[in-house]
Order: C-alpha cells, then structure tokens, then sequence
C-alpha cells in the first residue's frame, strides 16, 4: 500500500479544506492511549467477565461488559433502502466560469473552491453485495457551500425507469430480490424486474441504458454523471434558466465486458471500491468537469420531448453543454460508517441561485430523501453528524430530538422574539439575500394525471440504440438476451421483445433468435392497457425529433482522445525474467501515468535473469486477468516455465478475450503461440512492431473490439 498521501487532505493547491479540517477535529487517535471505558474509565482488564470463581457464572454486575456488548449490540443501522452499496470520498469543486447571469449560487462563482464529499453507489443489491452488478451507478455530492449545503443527487444514467414517483416504490420491490425467496441478489435479470419493466413502456429509453454497458464500468473514475431532471437556475433579477447537471470524467467514460463483470464479481467484489480508494491513496485524484445544458424558460415547450419527462436527454447536439468547474476527489474517509454510511443525501437540499422544476419525479423525491435520513440515522439530527454538517453554521429554532448534540444558549427558541433581539433574523428583515423559491406562476385543477407529452416512450431510446458503435449494439443485445433468457415466464418474455421490437426491429429480431422467439408486431395487450391509464388514446403520434442520431451516447474512444492514466498492466513474470525488459516497458508506461504490476506464480522473492531480485505483492493465486487492463510478457529465462504455466495461459487466454491489449517481448513471442491468441493489431510483438509505442496507443484506444467477432477463446 502506498503512504497515506490522501490524509493531508489536500484541497488542489487552494489552501485548507474547512470540511476535512472539521472532520479532523471528531478524529479519534488511539495512539498511546489507555483503553477506557464509553465513560471514559482506563480498564484493567477486558479479556474476562466478572465472574464468581475461576470457573464459575458471570456476575450481572459486570457493568463492563455491559458497556461493552451493549454497544456491539446495535451496530448496525438500516441499510438505504436502495443504492445501499457504495463507496466515498471527499474532495473540492473549483468553480472556472463566469454564469453569474444564470445563477446567484455562491459555489458557482467563478474561482471559488467548494468543499465536497461524493459518494457512488449501485441501486438494487444489498450493503455487502458485488461492485460489478448490471445496474446503474448512483453519483452524489455534496457541496459544502458558503451559502450551506448543496445536494446534486444524480446517476451514471442521464434518464430513469419511471416518470412519476408514485412508481418508485413498485420498480424498486420489481428489481430487488424476490420477497419470497430473496433470489436474486444485485441482478435485474429475473422475472419481477422485466414482468414490470416490460408493462411500462415508459422504462424503454432507460432499459436501453442499463443493457449498455454503460451499467459495468471499468471504474468509478471512468464513469459520467447526471443530474438526470431538468432543474432551474435562478439569477439576481428572479428569472430563471433550465439547467441540465453533467459530470464528464477526465480518464473518459470506460467499461468492462459482461463476461468480465462476472468474474471480476467473484475475485474481487470490492473492486470499484478498491479502485477508488487506491487511486486516491496513490494521488491519483480523480477529476470531473462538471457541465450544464441551459435553456431559456422561454424555450420550455419548444421540443419534440418535454424537458420536465425525466425519461428524455437533451441532446448535446441540441443544447451544447458547457464546462463550469472542476470537481477532484482528494482524501478517502477516514471511517467508512462515520463518512460514507452517515452521510445523507437529499435532492431537495437547495442553495440560493438553485431551484427543482416541476419534472413528478423530482418533485416525489423531495418527501423521500429527508424521510429515509430520518428513519435510517433514527431521528431529525442527521444534519449534526460531522459528514453532513454545513460549514457555515446553522442557526435556528429547531431543538431537542434523538441524539441532538448542538447545546442551544439561551431562553428563546421561538420567533418572532424580542428577548433575543430577534434572532435568528429572517434575512428580507436586514434586507439580506437567502433562499428564495423561483416565483413561478402556478394554476391548474387539481388531477391525478400524465400529460401527453410524456407520451412518446419509443424515440429516444431508438436514438440512443442508434447512436452506438456495432459492438456497442451487440452487447446490448447480448445483455437482454441473457437478461430475459433468465425470466422464467414466457408472457413477460414476448412482452419485452414487443417493446424492444417498437425501439428497434432488428434488435428485437436478434434477441427474439437468441430466446427461440418471433417478436409480436405491436405492443402487448397488457402493455397497453396499462399504458392508457395514463394516456387513454395511447399510442400517442410522436413528434419528429431534433437529433437522430448523437456520438455523444457512444462510449467509444474518439480517435486522439485516449489516455492510460491508472490504468493496470500486468507484467507476466517468473524467476529468470529480463530486467532490462520490465524496465523499459515500465518506464514507457509510468511516463503515460499507468501502473505496471508484476505478477508471478508465487509472492515473496523473484530473481532475475541479470541478478537481481524483487519482492513481489500478486501471484497466480491471488490475481486474475479480469481485474487487469493490459499484459506484457517479457524477455527472460521465465519463458521456459510460463510456457508450461497453465494459469499464465490463462491470464493471457482472458486478456485476449475480453479484447485487451497483449504485447510480448522477442523472448516470449512463442507463448502466444501455445495459447488461442492470434495476431492483430492489439497483440503487439517486438520482431513485428513497435512494441512500447503501439503497446500504449492500442490501451488508449480501451479495446481492440473487433476480436470480439471471432470468439475462439474459451474461458
Ligand atoms: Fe433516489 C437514494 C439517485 C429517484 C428515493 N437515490 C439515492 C441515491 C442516489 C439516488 C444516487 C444514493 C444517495 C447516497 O449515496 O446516499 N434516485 C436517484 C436518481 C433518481 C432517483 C438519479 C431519479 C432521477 N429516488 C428516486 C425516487 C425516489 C427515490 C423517485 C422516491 C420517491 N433514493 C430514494 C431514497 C434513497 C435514495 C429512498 C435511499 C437512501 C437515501 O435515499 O438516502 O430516499
């Protein structure tokens, strides 16, 4: 493990973080300390109860004990009742872009540097399920502003599942394990999930999504986020924009393969997690750019979607988006339940210059958020515990409650007040700015009802199907039909492929051949019976679109714009191995920022063939090709013994498989040979080619995908 460079708590150059200097100050430092009791008493002896006689019963006396498994007795708290399973870390957002004449928000000034902590999460599983399920990533921060705290609540996904809140709980019940059984643990693919997703059309366009493999990453810090719902800006004069939040990662947006994900699940379930908290550790601070879409209030009606349907984009090709600040994630917690656990997330946590708009999703999810806070950390004080605690203080007439830790001066918690002078004043009472909601006209007849332009379920989930490479398009039908093969149900089948065959009808086509089924020509009858309770004269005519098709949704490397950065390659290595031959691959690679990791058939001590030895961490034993990006296969003597090395074939079986690159010195050519990896432009040979250089452009392009067409490996 690298020294803890991360525990400075460095802020990007822009002096002290006033969060983690916060934080420091709830530290608890065991170092050189008595053990104590909760009341702080110095313990003698806290290997045995009290008892009466060497071998006699305990004595209910023993207040120490008491103390002690009374405590352990309530570790646990409810888990989130979805996105239960995630990772965090603290850092700064630095804000490089004058949009004052959109948004008052404070944070947003240009040049001011926010505090924050992030936090990444899958949905369905459980606190302890894999990194590598297929599901969406949730991508939260909280800005910890001058102006108190700011909640950007969003997903990896930019639509989602359901138009209304009122359906959260249902698609939520439909994903997770089924209640009888509690089968399947962090998969969709079983019938409850599709039963429901294949009755709601509106779960087209995000179905799409979550069958992409833009629901595997490759890491946390490769993945983009979303704000997802329209929200509003808010300026001096009151008048407000519509804003769409995007996070780009800097490393680019990258995936791992379904047969990958699998394994990867097995060998290493905390991989995303581990990823995260090394890369930090080794001061490799992942970067985000955070950019906003704008559109003029004016503008809200002018598209062929409705911009308040959180089931819709707007196409970069539309409305550009445009790069406002900076966001580096730069110090790991330092206790994963005080930080990453307790800290409590709320979309309706709104600073001045930010407003929600009326999208029924986000409007549904304001109730949710502060009402789980409240049942999960067991009372209204959430707000006390050091994570979620604003840095700006917090001044007000709220008291008592469970666990309350603020001590409250004074006889006067009521206002308006004259013994205290009136304070906490009300901001308009000194003629100063503090939140105002945007004032926006409102009327209407009070309805449960969905507009009709909500009603279009089809066409941008074909946008998106569109605008994906071929091999992009095969892994999605790759995943519905190993998604659906897993449905037990036939109906539901049938069901989802009439969806698919509306986005589609070669995507239906070829998931149908794969299930041993034609799909129907028009929607289901259930589907649609289900469909016009929120739109009787469904299926609605749906406007022509704006964009048809949009590279943006495409996660492949644009020509020029890799990097390799972090990236892990293996170097396959035994006793005898050229050191000149690591050597040079690994300087080449660290230069680019990537990390060059030996891995041998045992841990401990190699020689190698020049003399030298090395004390190596990763063995065949413990690592497997799945968690690795590239491989190299140097000069040496070990060549000999990894010819007959089942598990190195292995390694580089896998890696050929999923489509990496593989580069092998002079020496070690041969071995390419005895396994089932065929020559291409991403098995790099010294004899042939410029083995460093070519190495490097081939890992930045992500994937050779091409190899994928002729699958001959079988692992
Ligand atoms: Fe949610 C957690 C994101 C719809 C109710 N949600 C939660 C988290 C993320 C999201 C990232 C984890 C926060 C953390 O790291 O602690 N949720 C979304 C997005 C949605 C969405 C992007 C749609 C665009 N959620 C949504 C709806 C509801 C909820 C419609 C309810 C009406 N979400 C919750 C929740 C959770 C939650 C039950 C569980 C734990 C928590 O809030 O803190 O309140």
């Amino acid at each position: 493990m690298a020294d803890n460079k991360s525990k400075k708590g460095k802020s990007g150059g822009n002096g002290e973080n006033p969060k983690t200097v916060y934080i420091d100050h709830h530290l608890i430092d065991n170092t050189k300390q008595v053990l104590t009791t909760n009341d702080g008493v110095p313990l003698y002896d806290n290997n045995n109860t009290l008892r009466a006689g060497e071998r006699g019963p305990s004595l209910q006396q023993d207040n120490i004990y008491f103390d002690k498994l009374m405590h352990f007795d309530r570790e646990r708290i409810p888990e989130r009742v979805v996105h239960a399973r995630g990772s965090g870390a603290h850092g700064v957002f630095e804000a490089t872009e004058d949009i004052s004449q959109y948004t008052t928000a404070a944070f947003l000034k240009k040049g001011t540097v926010t505090p924050l902590f992030a936090r990444f999460s899958t949905v369905a599983g459980f606190k302890g399920s894999t990194d590598l399920a297929r599901d969406v990533r949730g991508f939260s921060v909280k800005f910890y502003t001058q102006e108190g705290n700011y909640d950007l609540v969003g997903n990896n996904i930019p639509v989602f599942f359901i138009q209304d809140a009122m359906n959260f709980p249902d698609v939520i019940h439909a994903v997770k394990p089924e209640p009888n059984k509690e089968i399947p643990q962090a998969a969709s693919a079983h019938d409850t999930f599709w039963d429901f997703i294949s009755l709601m059309p509106e779960a087209a366009h995000m179905t799409m999504w979550v069958m992409s493999d833009r629901a595997i990453p490759r890491s946390l810090r490769m993945m983009e986020g979303f704000g997802v719902h329209t929200f509003k800006f808010v300026n001096i004069e009151g008048k407000a924009t519509f804003v769409k939040f995007h996070w780009k990662p800097r490393l680019g947006v990258h995936s791992v393969a379904w047969n990958e994900a699998q394994k990867i699940s097995g060998f290493d379930a905390d991989f995303h997690r581990r990823d995260l908290w090394d890369a930090i550790e080794n001061g490799d601070f992942p970067q985000w750019d955070l950019g906003v879409q704008l559109i003029p209030e004016e503008d809200e009606m002018k598209y062929s979607f409705d911009i308040l349907d959180p089931t819709k984009i707007v196409p970069e090709e539309l409305v550009p988006i445009k790069i406002v600040g900076t966001m580096t994630l730069n110090r790991n917690p330092e206790n994963f339940f005080a930080e990453t656990e307790q800290v409590a997330f709320d979309p309706g946590r709104l600073v001045p210059g930010i407003d929600v708009s009326d999208d029924p999703l986000l409007q549904g999810r304001i109730f949710s958020y502060m009402d789980t806070q409240n049942y999960r950390l067991g009372g209204p004080n959430f707000h006390e515990l050091p994570i979620n605690r604003s840095i700006n203080g917090k001044h007000n007439n709220q008291k008592d409650g469970f666990s309350r830790t603020d001590i409250l001066k004074g006889e006067v918690s009521y206002f308006p007040n004259s013994k205290a002078e009136g304070c906490p004043y009300h901001a308009m009472l000194k003629g100063e700015k503090g939140y105002e909601s945007h004032k926006q006209p409102v009327s209407g007849t009070k309805v449960r009802v969905r507009s009709d332009s909500f009603a279009d379920h089809f066409t941008q989930a074909r946008l998106f199907f569109n605008s994906q490479s071929s091999e992009e398009q095969d892994h999605i039908v790759n995943a519905l039909s190993f998604e659906l093969s897993k449905v037990n149900d036939v109906n539901i089948r049938n069901r989802e492929l009439a969806i698919l065959n509306q986005i589609d009808q070669n995507l239906a086509k070829n998931v149908g051949v794969n299930l041993g089924l034609v799909p129907l020509g028009n929607l289901d009858e259930l589907t649609l019976k289900f469909a016009r309770q929120n739109h009787p004269n469904y299926p609605i005519i749906p406007k022509k679109p704006e964009v048809e098709h949009s590279p943006e949704l495409s996660m492949h490397v644009k020509a020029g714009q890799g990097t390799i950065k972090t990236r892990k390659v293996a170097f396959l290595v035994d006793n005898g191995a050229s050191k000149a031959s690591i050597d040079k691959m690994k300087a080449a690679l660290v230069n680019e920022g990537a990390q060059a990791i030996l891995i041998a058939p045992h841990v401990g001590k190699i020689h190698f063939k020049e003399g030298a030895e090395e004390e190596i961490q990763h063995s065949y034993l413990t690592e497997a090709s799945v968690c690795y990006d590239a491989f190299y296969t140097p000069d040496g003597d070990s060549v000999k013994t990894l010819n007959d090395n089942p598990d190195y074939l292995q390694f580089i079986n896998e890696g050929y498989r999923h489509c990496k690159a593989l580069a092998f010195a002079k020496d070690a050519e041969g071995l390419a040979k005895k396994s089932f990896v065929e020559k291409d432009k991403g098995v790099i040979f010294e004899s042939k080619d410029n083995l460093v250089q070519d190495f490097i452009s081939v890992m930045k392009g992500h994937r050779v995908w091409e190899r994928e067409k002729s699958r001959k490996v079988p692992s």
